[in-house]
Protein backbone atom coordinates (compact mmCIF):
# COMPACT_ATOMS: atom_id res chain seq x y z
CA UNK A 1 0.00 0.00 0.00
CA UNK A 2 2.91 2.75 0.85
CA UNK A 3 4.32 2.07 -2.30
CA UNK A 4 0.90 2.06 -4.31
CA UNK A 5 0.21 5.18 -2.47
CA UNK A 6 3.48 7.10 -3.50
CA UNK A 7 3.55 6.00 -7.25
CA UNK A 8 -0.05 6.91 -7.37
CA UNK A 9 0.92 10.45 -6.30
CA UNK A 10 4.22 10.62 -8.54
CA UNK A 11 2.12 9.64 -11.65
CA UNK A 12 -0.49 12.25 -10.58
CA UNK A 13 2.40 14.68 -10.81
CA UNK A 14 2.20 14.20 -14.79
CA UNK A 15 -0.57 17.27 -14.73
CA UNK A 16 0.11 20.86 -16.45
CA UNK A 17 -1.57 22.73 -13.64
CA UNK A 18 0.18 21.07 -10.67
CA UNK A 19 3.56 19.85 -11.02
CA UNK A 20 4.55 16.73 -8.31
CA UNK A 21 8.22 17.51 -6.90
CA UNK A 22 10.43 15.53 -4.62
CA UNK A 23 12.65 16.50 -1.98
CA UNK A 24 15.50 13.67 -3.12
CA UNK A 25 18.59 12.99 -1.02
CA UNK A 26 20.31 11.28 -3.63
CA UNK A 27 20.89 14.68 -5.39
CA UNK A 28 21.24 17.05 -2.36
CA UNK A 29 24.04 17.85 -0.55
CA UNK A 30 24.29 17.87 3.97
CA UNK A 31 26.79 20.49 4.02
CA UNK A 32 28.67 20.33 6.41
CA UNK A 33 27.69 17.40 8.62
CA UNK A 34 26.02 18.10 11.35
CA UNK A 35 24.60 21.33 9.92
CA UNK A 36 21.21 22.21 12.18
CA UNK A 37 19.33 24.59 9.12
CA UNK A 38 19.88 23.38 5.38
CA UNK A 39 17.87 25.08 2.73
CA UNK A 40 17.34 23.80 -0.52
CA UNK A 41 14.98 25.19 -4.03
CA UNK A 42 13.95 22.04 -5.10
CA UNK A 43 14.24 20.66 -8.51
CA UNK A 44 11.39 21.67 -11.05
CA UNK A 45 9.92 24.03 -8.73
CA UNK A 46 10.18 27.27 -7.25
CA UNK A 47 9.86 25.73 -3.74
CA UNK A 48 12.18 26.69 -0.81
CA UNK A 49 11.96 23.74 1.89
CA UNK A 50 14.42 24.71 4.59
CA UNK A 51 15.34 21.80 7.67
CA UNK A 52 15.85 23.65 10.68
CA UNK A 53 17.00 20.99 13.92
CA UNK A 54 16.06 22.61 17.64
CA UNK A 55 15.36 20.75 20.85
CA UNK A 56 18.32 18.96 22.37
CA UNK A 57 20.75 18.79 19.32
CA UNK A 58 23.97 18.57 21.44
CA UNK A 59 22.97 15.06 21.42
CA UNK A 60 23.62 14.23 17.74
CA UNK A 61 26.32 11.53 17.17
CA UNK A 62 28.25 10.61 14.16
CA UNK A 63 27.68 7.97 11.82
CA UNK A 64 29.93 5.27 11.58
CA UNK A 65 31.61 6.67 8.71
CA UNK A 66 32.37 9.21 11.04
CA UNK A 67 29.99 12.09 9.82
CA UNK A 68 28.27 13.89 12.38
CA UNK A 69 24.55 13.91 11.85
CA UNK A 70 22.39 14.84 10.69
CA UNK A 71 24.37 13.56 7.36
CA UNK A 72 22.87 12.52 3.98
CA UNK A 73 23.87 8.40 3.82
CA UNK A 74 23.09 5.16 2.27
CA UNK A 75 23.50 2.72 5.70
CA UNK A 76 19.75 2.81 6.43
CA UNK A 77 17.81 1.53 3.78
CA UNK A 78 14.52 0.68 4.34
CA UNK A 79 14.82 -2.31 2.17
CA UNK A 80 14.76 -0.59 -0.88
CA UNK A 81 16.54 -1.84 -3.72
CA UNK A 82 18.83 -0.29 -5.11
CA UNK A 83 19.62 1.47 -2.14
CA UNK A 84 19.02 5.17 -2.11
CA UNK A 85 20.70 7.96 0.26
CA UNK A 86 18.86 9.27 2.76
CA UNK A 87 18.82 11.79 5.74
CA UNK A 88 20.30 10.38 8.60
CA UNK A 89 19.44 11.44 12.61
CA UNK A 90 21.62 9.75 15.27
CA UNK A 91 21.08 10.77 19.13
CA UNK A 92 22.55 9.56 22.42
CA UNK A 93 20.05 11.04 24.66
CA UNK A 94 20.71 11.49 28.06
CA UNK A 95 17.57 11.46 29.50
CA UNK A 96 14.06 10.00 28.53
CA UNK A 97 12.19 13.44 27.57
CA UNK A 98 14.79 14.70 25.47
CA UNK A 99 14.28 15.07 22.00
CA UNK A 100 14.86 16.97 18.92
CA UNK A 101 12.76 18.58 16.26
CA UNK A 102 12.87 18.81 12.78
CA UNK A 103 10.90 21.85 10.83
CA UNK A 104 10.62 21.73 7.82
CA UNK A 105 9.54 25.25 6.04
CA UNK A 106 8.30 25.69 2.30
CA UNK A 107 8.33 29.20 0.78
CA UNK A 108 7.98 30.17 -2.62
CA UNK A 109 12.01 30.74 -3.65
CA UNK A 110 11.83 33.95 -5.11
CA UNK A 111 9.61 36.26 -2.45
CA UNK A 112 10.25 33.82 0.26
CA UNK A 113 6.49 34.27 1.50
CA UNK A 114 5.19 31.05 2.78
CA UNK A 115 3.91 28.66 0.36
CA UNK A 116 1.17 26.34 1.00
CA UNK A 117 2.14 22.37 -0.96
CA UNK A 118 -0.23 19.22 -0.63
CA UNK A 119 0.42 15.52 -1.25
CA UNK A 120 3.42 15.68 1.05
CA UNK A 121 4.61 11.98 2.09
CA UNK A 122 7.27 10.67 2.87
CA UNK A 123 8.72 7.43 5.01
CA UNK A 124 11.37 7.17 8.12
CA UNK A 125 13.60 4.15 8.67
CA UNK A 126 14.21 2.14 11.12
CA UNK A 127 11.69 3.15 14.15
CA UNK A 128 12.62 0.34 15.92
CA UNK A 129 13.62 -0.41 19.88
CA UNK A 130 15.50 -2.34 22.09
CA UNK A 131 14.52 -4.80 24.13
CA UNK A 132 17.77 -6.38 25.54
CA UNK A 133 17.25 -5.34 29.05
CA UNK A 134 14.40 -4.64 31.93
CA UNK A 135 13.66 -1.48 30.27
CA UNK A 136 14.74 -0.31 26.83
CA UNK A 137 18.09 0.83 25.71
CA UNK A 138 15.79 3.10 23.39
CA UNK A 139 12.36 3.36 21.88
CA UNK A 140 12.12 5.59 19.04
CA UNK A 141 8.89 8.09 18.88
CA UNK A 142 8.30 10.10 15.57
CA UNK A 143 5.68 12.45 15.91
CA UNK A 144 4.98 14.25 12.69
CA UNK A 145 2.77 17.47 12.59
CA UNK A 146 1.47 19.41 9.74
CA UNK A 147 0.76 23.27 9.72
CA UNK A 148 -0.46 25.85 8.08
CA UNK A 149 -0.44 29.52 8.45
CA UNK A 150 0.59 32.79 10.57
CA UNK A 151 -0.97 33.58 14.26
CA UNK A 152 -2.41 30.12 15.55
CA UNK A 153 -1.98 27.84 12.78
CA UNK A 154 -3.98 25.12 12.03
CA UNK A 155 -2.74 22.02 12.69
CA UNK A 156 -2.87 18.81 10.53
CA UNK A 157 -1.77 15.62 11.18
CA UNK A 158 -0.42 13.12 8.80
CA UNK A 159 -2.06 9.28 7.99
CA UNK A 160 0.35 6.68 9.18
CA UNK A 161 1.47 3.64 7.87
CA UNK A 162 2.98 1.18 10.18
CA UNK A 163 5.25 -2.10 9.93
CA UNK A 164 5.67 -5.02 11.75
CA UNK A 165 8.17 -3.84 13.93
CA UNK A 166 6.36 -0.78 15.17
CA UNK A 167 2.81 0.86 15.83
CA UNK A 168 1.16 4.20 15.61
CA UNK A 169 -0.75 6.34 18.22
CA UNK A 170 -2.83 8.67 16.97
CA UNK A 171 -3.06 10.59 20.31
CA UNK A 172 -0.03 12.06 20.49
CA UNK A 173 0.92 15.64 21.34
CA UNK A 174 2.72 17.24 18.63
CA UNK A 175 1.56 15.16 15.73
CA UNK A 176 0.57 11.38 15.11
CA UNK A 177 3.39 8.94 16.37
CA UNK A 178 5.07 5.58 14.96
CA UNK A 179 6.97 4.00 18.08
CA UNK A 180 9.41 1.44 17.75
CA UNK A 181 8.02 -1.64 19.44
CA UNK A 182 9.32 -5.20 18.62
CA UNK A 183 13.41 -5.23 18.55
CA UNK A 184 16.31 -3.62 16.88
CA UNK A 185 15.12 -4.41 13.26
CA UNK A 186 18.65 -4.37 10.76
CA UNK A 187 19.51 -1.48 9.09
CA UNK A 188 18.26 -2.68 5.74
CA UNK A 189 14.82 -4.23 6.49
CA UNK A 190 11.74 -2.72 5.60
CA UNK A 191 10.02 -3.74 9.09
CA UNK A 192 10.35 -0.61 10.47
CA UNK A 193 9.23 1.65 8.61
CA UNK A 194 6.71 4.53 8.68
CA UNK A 195 4.76 6.27 6.36
CA UNK A 196 3.37 9.66 7.29
CA UNK A 197 0.97 11.07 4.47
CA UNK A 198 -0.48 14.63 4.76
CA UNK A 199 -3.11 13.30 1.44
CA UNK A 200 -5.13 15.98 0.09
CA UNK A 201 -4.07 18.55 3.48
CA UNK A 202 -2.50 21.68 2.31
CA UNK A 203 0.51 22.83 4.95
CA UNK A 204 3.40 25.05 4.92
CA UNK A 205 5.26 23.33 7.35
CA UNK A 206 5.88 20.42 9.52
CA UNK A 207 7.68 19.07 12.65
CA UNK A 208 9.00 15.74 12.87
CA UNK A 209 9.90 15.17 16.60
CA UNK A 210 11.93 12.53 17.43
CA UNK A 211 12.33 10.77 20.81
CA UNK A 212 11.61 7.74 23.24
CA UNK A 213 8.56 6.59 24.46
CA UNK A 214 7.43 4.81 27.72
CA UNK A 215 9.12 2.22 28.28
CA UNK A 216 12.88 3.33 27.43
CA UNK A 217 15.29 3.58 30.68
CA UNK A 218 16.24 6.99 32.02
CA UNK A 219 19.31 7.34 30.30
CA UNK A 220 18.91 5.99 26.42
CA UNK A 221 21.75 4.61 24.36
CA UNK A 222 22.53 6.18 21.02
CA UNK A 223 19.39 5.26 18.71
CA UNK A 224 19.05 6.12 15.17
CA UNK A 225 16.43 6.64 12.19
CA UNK A 226 16.60 7.90 8.56
CA UNK A 227 14.27 10.24 6.62
CA UNK A 228 13.59 9.10 2.95
CA UNK A 229 13.03 11.63 -0.01
CA UNK A 230 9.89 14.44 0.79
CA UNK A 231 7.58 14.09 -2.14
CA UNK A 232 4.74 17.03 -2.52
CA UNK A 233 3.05 19.19 -4.72
CA UNK A 234 3.58 23.02 -4.74
CA UNK A 235 0.38 25.04 -4.91
CA UNK A 236 2.07 28.31 -5.98
CA UNK A 237 -1.98 29.39 -6.38
CA UNK A 238 -2.87 29.38 -3.40
CA UNK A 239 -0.78 30.99 0.05
CA UNK A 240 -2.03 30.80 3.90
CA UNK A 241 -4.19 33.18 5.22
CA UNK A 242 -3.43 35.40 7.95
CA1 LIG B 1 16.00 9.22 -3.60
CA1 LIG C 1 22.61 8.28 26.80
CA1 LIG D 1 16.11 3.09 15.12
CA1 LIG E 1 17.75 -0.77 14.04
Amino acid sequence: MRTLVFTVLLLASGSSVCQGAIIDWDNLSWNPDGSLSESFVIAGTNTRATFTFTGNTNRFTDDPNGNQTPTINNIQTGGLTPVQDVLNLRLDFQTATEEVVMTVTFTNATTGAAQLVDGVIFRVFDIDTDRSSPTYGWQDEIRVQGLRGTGTPTIVNPTLTDSADNFQNLNATLGNAVIGSNGNTSDTSAAANGTFNFGTNQIDRFTLTYGNWTQVQANPVEQRISIHDIAFFPSPNLRPGP
